[in-house]
């Protein structure tokens, strides 16, 4: 049984069941036998670009990767390779190729945006015919193209299986290609429209590896937006359900939900998108945006309200707005589950490519849709199709323990990529495009620190004065460490240390509303890897406690004990 639910003016989804057991498949390029020249990181991209790239190379040099750019003149040209292809784009498809097994190539980042410019990179476009009801035969780009070098057997793998020029065809015409999917190099895009972007994405990279953002004590912040996304019989807020999940899985860190529910998305003063750019603008490691989109623009509803776009004041968030954040080089990897916020062939402004060249901040790297998005409706909107694959981002992040932004995008894709793909599947997984440098140092190979001793320390008292926590935790490689407490009452401790493993950390907090409190507290080690969250110690308090005054009505108590029995009544004495 199929329901589709319109995503956006434009936009579709589909609902289908099931799901299939995931085939991860890992292929090596084989060494020759005297390499000459190796290259871990190959750069392509318009020659025009060459001094904006530079520094890029050099920088990788200077980190250990052996890195070299090479223009798409040359690649045309068969400088380094012959030039084998039918067209520009399987030329580029053949170096990539010959990169792996020569140069031992791992990770290429495509600069260029769209089109055959001279400041442009060629798309390949894709064609995948959803079905016969409602048929969305919209033509895509994919990138992925250029990663899927090799099939199964280690064969080139052209897209074309059917040789009628018509690439990634599935039920096109009638028409499938075998296409393996499976990306045999970790492969990202930056699709810059000038010199400057390149320059400002270069900036961020070197900043980003230089003082390692994941070291920095913005990163375990966790900024999540969304609301309802769709109509569905139990009311599940879409959204909300699958920012819970990213939520529950990156333990240690520290959700902030921008969110229907909570009001941050449709309060009107500051408004949802100012909550928006507040969060991101105050630090993050990372964003995850669950709804609708189209090009320049991410959007949900109210609960159950279809009829209403947030957030507020524009009924969605524009690229004009993120190209205004100013987070400067607090930058998160952003997630955007919705249709086409990275359609870039179509629009070199698109919402998720606006966060990179952003020179004021935005964002370090971002994953979105090049084409209409397809989604589960309700609690099944994590099950699969683009709910799945921005939370296996995270998965990749947090389950994995990758250590680049390539790798993110490469164990999303394969968690995806099983033998019973049906075309929503397959156009999920081709659509699934990565903005930024695959060789980004996103974490180091370390073991988090144990899950920290619940705090310890007063478990009651009063409010205005200061008490003393403590806790203590090890790391298996004796790794320093830092703690964070969480105050339980939507405020945190800074970072306390770096300690040696297993000494004592200690932090002060006063209260000043009375009440109940949980507080709990996170460690990371000087990797920046973090520990689960510690169980909670409850503090409770009771009493109101204000010194100046108190003293003088005790006072005045003392001398005339008789004097003020309906204060005495109403202070509880
Ligand atoms: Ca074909
Ligand atoms: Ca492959
Ligand atoms: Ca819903
Ligand atoms: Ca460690």
């Amino acid at each position: 049984m199929c329901t589709r639910v319109h995503y956006h003016p434009l936009e579709k989804i589909v609902e289908s069941a099931g799901q299939t057991d995931i085939v991860i498949q890992y292929t090596t390029s084989t060494p020759q036998t005297s390499p000459r020249d190796t290259y871990q990181f190959v750069v392509i991209g318009p020659a025009s670009y060459s001094s904006q790239i530079a520094p890029l190379i050099t920088h990788k040099i200077g980190r250990g990767i052996t890195s070299k750019f090479v223009s798409l003149t040359e690649i045309y040209d068969g400088t380094y390779f012959p030039a084998t292809g039918r067209d520009n784009q399987e030329k580029i498809k053949y170096f990539i190729k010959n990169a792996i097994d020569t140069w031992l190539t791992g990770n290429v980042l495509l600069v260029g945006a769209a089109g055959s410019g001279t400041t442009q990179l060629p798309v390949r476009d894709t064609h995948i015919y959803i079905d016969a009801d409602e048929p969305d035969d919209e033509v895509f780009s994919s990138d992925l193209y250029y990663a899927d070098i090799y099939d199964g057997s280690m064969q080139f793998c052209s897209w074309d299986s059917n040789d009628n020029n018509i690439f990634g065809e599935y039920d096109w015409s009638g028409q499938t290609d075998v296409v393996d999917l499976h990306p045999d190099v970790y492969l990202a895009r930056l699709p810059a429209t000038s010199g400057s972007q390149v320059t400002a994405c270069v900036n961020k990279i070197k900043t980003y590896e230089n003082t390692p953002g994941y070291q920095q004590s913005w990163f375990p912040n966790l900024v999540l937006v969304g609301g309802d996304s769709f109509p569905d019989n139990n009311v599940v807020l879409e959204g909300e359900f699958a920012n819970q999940k990213v939520a529950d899985l990156m333990t240690g860190f520290v959700p902030n939900k921008l969110w229907v529910t909570n009001g941050k998305l449709n309060s009107l003063v500051p408004t949802g998108v100012d909550n928006i750019k507040t969060a991101i603008n105050s630090g993050c490691g990372f964003v995850d945006f669950s709804g609708h989109g189209n090009t320049n623009i991410w959007a949900c509803h109210p609960e159950d309200n279809f009829g209403v776009w947030l957030p507020t004041p524009t009924g969605g968030i524009y690229g004009n707005a993120i190209s205004t954040l100013s987070n400067g080089n607090k930058l998160p990897i952003v997630t955007v589950e919705a249709c086409s916020t990275a359609k870039f062939a179509a629009d070199s402004n698109c919402f998720n490519w606006v966060f990179l060249y952003n020179s004021n901040g935005g964002a370090i790297g971002t994953f979105g849709c090049t084409g209409l998005g397809y989604s589960y409706i309700g609690s099944g909107v994590t099950q699969g199709l683009v709910g799945k694959i921005g939370l296996d981002i995270f998965r990749a992040y947090k389950t994995d323990q990758s250590e680049t932004f390539g790798e993110l995008w490469a164990r999303a894709l394969n968690r995806n990529i099983n033998s019973g793909m049906d075309a929503t599947e397959h156009k999920t997984v081709e659509e699934w495009q990565a903005f930024g440098d695959p060789t980004l140092a996103i974490g180091e190979n370390s073991l988090p620190p144990a899950k920290p001793q619940a705090p310890s320390g007063p478990a009651s008292g009063g409010i205005n004065k200061e008490y003393t926590y403590t806790t203590s935790t090890t790391d298996p490689e004796s790794d320093q460490i830092s703690y964070m407490f969480d105050w339980g009452d939507g405020t945190f401790s800074s970072w306390v240390g770096p300690l040696n493993s297993g000494a004592t950390a200690s932090a002060k907090k006063t209260w000043n509303v009375q009440g109940s409190y949980q507080i709990k507290v996170v460690a990371k080690d000087s990797h920046g890897k973090l520990s689960e969250w510690s169980n909670p110690l409850s503090i409770t308090l009771p009493y109101s406690y204000e010194p100046p005054l108190m003293h003088f009505l005790e006072r005045l108590f003392e001398q005339f004990p008789h004097a003020f029995p309906l204060l005495r009544i109403i202070l509880g004495y």
